[in-house]
């Protein structure tokens, strides 16, 4: 068995913290060094031990690539500065006239990338609803080549079946992008669900601590790996080698963060179902939650994102964000503290007025890892404001 096959054998937490990440040969040091060298010797022309110049690659990419493609179970890892520039050299395949199926709950920035850069190119997109598998299945546009779906979506938390919109899109020879970047592949595997790419905002839970920006590629297909490793190196979004030694370090330690953000979640969600000011709580384990049968089915469990919209409206809100001491008020997610905001104004805002466009009385948590009591009780005491 080759190194290869022996590692896709091992455990989630065991790749996380060994794949790609082999004691050093020239030190033996057991942490992946931080190479900053942007060149790399040659013996004589192209004949190198693998790297040439670290745009084009670099070894502690190379560790990053490899590790989080191996917990993706995908072939080919990329990783890039962002998770906008990741999302970007997937868009990059489109050619003018091809269409773009958005589902209709998405990040807002994704929103903004596809019809405000994209589209003034010539790309078309839709906005439409991806649990709805009949009606897409009858109206699919003929000129669709990608369908973009986010699940558990940002900010609704909505849940997609992949399954039955990959087996649609195939049909009708179009790709399949899922944004894993809120159930993480901890959770979830898109590519097992036959996704044809796997984008993440490495931002988020697979650095895990609000120090690094950073976006991941994960696919199974040699050829579309091939094109899209072509625009990683010629449009050269890539991240330094200190951030992907960031993410690589917070990635040891996801499963463990995951479950724990979970289980916080849960307590939050107790929380909120009994309160009063709460008019309605959007947690995919609950059973009236849309997509609550697709997240059963593909999840392992329901993660750290917890929404929920105020009874009192917009003002309620705006009070519920402003009140909290241990929850954070600040974009992003997926770290270690636990962060609040109000989508409409703050991550959400580029959506206004568009299909993508959120309520105005909904609040984000993305519940952290610290106490859960502790949690509970600031969530509580801010809800006792409105
Ligand atoms: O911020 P960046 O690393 O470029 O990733 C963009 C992105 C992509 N996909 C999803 C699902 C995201 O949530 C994000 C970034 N989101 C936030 C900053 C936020 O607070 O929702």
């Amino acid at each position: 068995m080759g190194e290869h096959e022996q590692q896709q054998g091992w455990g989630f937490e065991t790749r996380a913290i060994h794949t790609g990440q082999a004691p050093d040969p020239t030190s033996g040091a057991v942490v992946t060094p931080i190479t900053l060298s942007t060149t790399f010797a040659q013996d004589g022309v192209g004949n190198h031990k693998g790297f040439e110049y670290s745009r084009s690659g670099n070894p502690t990419r190379t560790a990053l690539e490899t590790c989080v493609a191996s917990l993706e179970g995908a072939r080919h890892g990329m990783a890039f500065a962002s998770g906008l520039a990741a999302e970007d050299n997937v868009l990059r395949l489109l050619s003018p006239g091809d269409r773009v199926l958005l589902g209709n709950d998405a990040y807002g920035g994704t929103f903004r990338l596809i019809a405000k850069v994209w589209a003034p190119l010539g790309v078309s997109w839709s906005a439409v609803d991806l649990t709805d598998t009949d009606a897409l299945a009858a109206e699919w546009p003929s000129d669709t080549r990608m369908v973009w779906l986010e699940t558990p979506t940002n900010p609704l938390l909505t849940c997609v079946d992949i399954e039955a919109v990959a087996a649609i899109a195939h049909a009708h020879g179009a790709l399949v992008v899922v944004d894993n970047t809120f159930a993480t592949p901890f959770l979830q595997t898109p590519l097992t669900f036959g996704a044809d790419v796997v984008v993440h905002s490495a931002t988020k839970y697979l650095g895990g601590h609000s120090d690094v920006v950073g976006g991941f590629l994960a696919l199974d297909d040699d050829e579309l790996a091939d094109r899209l490793r072509f625009t990683q190196n010629a449009a050269g979004a890539v991240p330094a080698p200190f951030d992907c030694y960031l993410v690589l370090r917070g990635v040891k330690t996801l499963g463990l963060r995951v479950e724990r953000h979970c289980a916080n979640a849960r307590a939050v969600v107790d929380l909120l179902t009994s309160h009063p000011a709460v008019e309605r709580v959007l947690y995919p384990q609950l059973p009236d939650h849309p997509g609550h049968a697709a997240a059963a089915k593909q999840m392992r469990d329901f993660g750290g994102m917890v929404s929920f919209t105020l009874a009192g409206g917009l003002q309620a809100a705006l009070e519920v964000v402003r009140h909290t001491e241990v929850f954070t008020l600040a974009e992003s997610l997926g770290a270690v503290e636990s962060l609040i905001e109000h989508p409409g104004q703050m991550t959400h805002a580029s959506a206004a007025g568009s299909p993508l466009q959120v309520p105005d009385s909904l609040v984000r948590l993305s519940v952290g890892i610290e106490s859960a009591s502790d949690l509970v009780a600031d969530l509580e005491q801010a809800l006792d404001h409105v």
